[in-house]
């Protein structure tokens, strides 16, 4: 009777531990849960595809240079202005399903993203 009563527990135990279930995939980029931010570099060099979920907010960080980070088409768009400030921070909460590109202006050849948000 005791042991019956011991795998009980255990089984509802693992029943509810279960945490592979929150929706997300394991791509590097994405956050845990819905109040995640994610945190980007924003210099020359540096190119993202960023999956992240409804709610999620990407802070990028400039690295040094003059740039701007800026959208170029997608179901968002958002505008940084420009600044030279290494440690200048521009952050967007992305609230639509769907894909947004990015660029900074003057060196969009090799600064440039990409984010997709899923519900
Ligand atoms: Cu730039």
């Amino acid at each position: 009777m005791k042991k019956s009563i011991l795998f009980f527990i255990t089984l509802i135990f693992f029943a509810c531990s279960d945490s592979s279930d929150d929706g997300y995939t394991s791509d590097a980029n994405n956050g845990n849960n819905n109040s995640d931010t994610i945190n980007l570099s924003w210099t020359r060099g540096t190119n993202y595809v960023t999956n992240i979920k409804v709610g999620q907010t990407i802070t990028w960080t400039w690295d040094g240079g003059n740039h701007n980070l800026v959208t170029t088409g997608g179901v968002e768009s958002f505008d940084s202005g420009f600044s030279s400030q290494t440690g200048f921070i521009f952050s967007h909460t992305f609230t639509l399903v769907g894909s947004t590109n990015y660029i900074c202006t003057p060196h969009a050849s090799d600064m440039y993203g990409q984010v997709n948000v899923t519900n």
